[in-house]
């Protein structure tokens, strides 16, 4: 990978000011922030707090069952715009048909929804609102009701499409995001990239929008803590992970047309979901092109990045996670 020759020069201060020029916005505080975001969302949403679901964490081997969920009746999504995870479970409901009403929520804000749907257990998204009021707090749980519905046995054909699932999902999601995210907010050019992506109306609502453009450089200092980008071993521990994945997938796809055999699997759809921001191009811009995942085309790519996508794009890997984003994304992506 490009980037393993020059790895102690990606970690990056966490300090807002030293990539962003001061102005009023930037002296508003995280705490302000949280005080508006807590305010509209009881006025705006009072189904959301009022909610009481239960939570636990499963893997894909494990069966969601609770009596009067109908897969008919309307189920509500958490997710954030640019996230992998929510990609999954969102390409997933669509493909299994499940009614949804998905919730799109700015990133460092997103927990005051989830962490009071869980009960304080979970903060990630994606999170899904059954109909009985069950939630499920993962994409792996997601994946695992989806694979409930008649018709979706497909998704895993054998046990090394659930073993490749549980795999990327725990390995290659995180590796991925913290080797993005140190690429975006590294720079000025990459913070201005991701303000325009995270920050953009079409993805997120007026106010929310306005929230990220607003508090991003508290939003930044939270992310990079959050996800350790300050620290030097972070970006070099996920592109030794990212490197050793693709080595593996490589060899796999040199012998077989997809990952678990001679048909489309979750593997597949999980790899091409989690990999969809490291491939930027024409297939994000226009295959992705809907309401909810941001559109990572050639003008959002921060420079740095460049290189480094163009390698992904020419390795095996990324060739299938192409191919399955032009292929099967062209119908489960499409606006709800
Ligand atoms: N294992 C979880 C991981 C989900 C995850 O890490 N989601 C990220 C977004 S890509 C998130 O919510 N990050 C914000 C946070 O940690 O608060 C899943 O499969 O859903």
């Amino acid at each position: 990978m490009p980037s393993q020759s020059k790895p102690h020069t990606h970690s990056i201060p966490s300090t807002p000011s030293a990539f962003l020029p001061p102005s009023i916005l930037h002296t508003l505080t995280l705490p302000f922030s949280f005080l508006i975001l807590g305010t509209s969302i009881a006025a705006a949403f009072p189904f959301v707090t009022s909610a009481s679901p239960q939570s636990d964490v499963r893997n894909t081997k494990q069966k969601h069952t609770k009596p009067n969920d109908s897969t008919d009746q309307p189920h509500i999504l958490y997710t954030i715009p640019l996230s992998h995870y929510a990609l999954l479970a969102r390409w997933l409901l669509r493909l299994s048909k499940t009614p949804v009403t998905e919730v799109p929520l700015a990133p460092v804000y997103h927990s005051l929804y989830t962490l009071r749907n869980s009960k304080g257990k979970s903060r990630t998204v994606p999170q899904l609102l059954l109909p009985s009021g069950h939630l499920l707090t993962s994409s792996t749980e997601i994946i695992s009701y989806v694979e409930e519905k008649q018709g979706m046995e497909w998704l895993f054909p054998n046990e090394e499409a659930r073993t490749m699932c549980d795999e990327l999902g725990r390995d290659m999601g995180p590796a991925l995001r913290a080797f993005l995210y140190v690429h975006f907010m590294g720079s000025k050019e990459g913070c201005g990239k991701l303000v325009g992506i995270l920050g953009n109306r079409r993805y997120l609502s007026g106010w929310q929008a306005w929230l990220v453009r607003a508090t991003f450089p508290a939003m930044r200092t939270v992310m990079i803590k959050s996800i350790d980008l300050d620290n030097p071993k972070t970006f070099q521990t996920s592109l030794s992970t990212i490197q050793s994945h693709i080595t593996k997938l490589d060899a796999i796809l040199a012998t077989q047309p997809y990952l678990a055999g001679q048909q489309l699997s979750a593997a597949d759809i999980t790899l091409a979901c989690l990999c969809y921001p490291f491939v930027f191009g024409e297939e994000s811009a226009d295959l992705l092109d809907c309401t909810t995942t941001p559109a990572l085309d050639d003008r959002g790519i921060p420079e740095s990045l460049r290189t480094e996508v163009q390698w992904f794009r020419e390795t095996r890997t990324g060739q299938h996670v192409v191919k399955i984003l032009k292929g099967a994304g062209r119908e489960a992506l499409v606006p709800w």
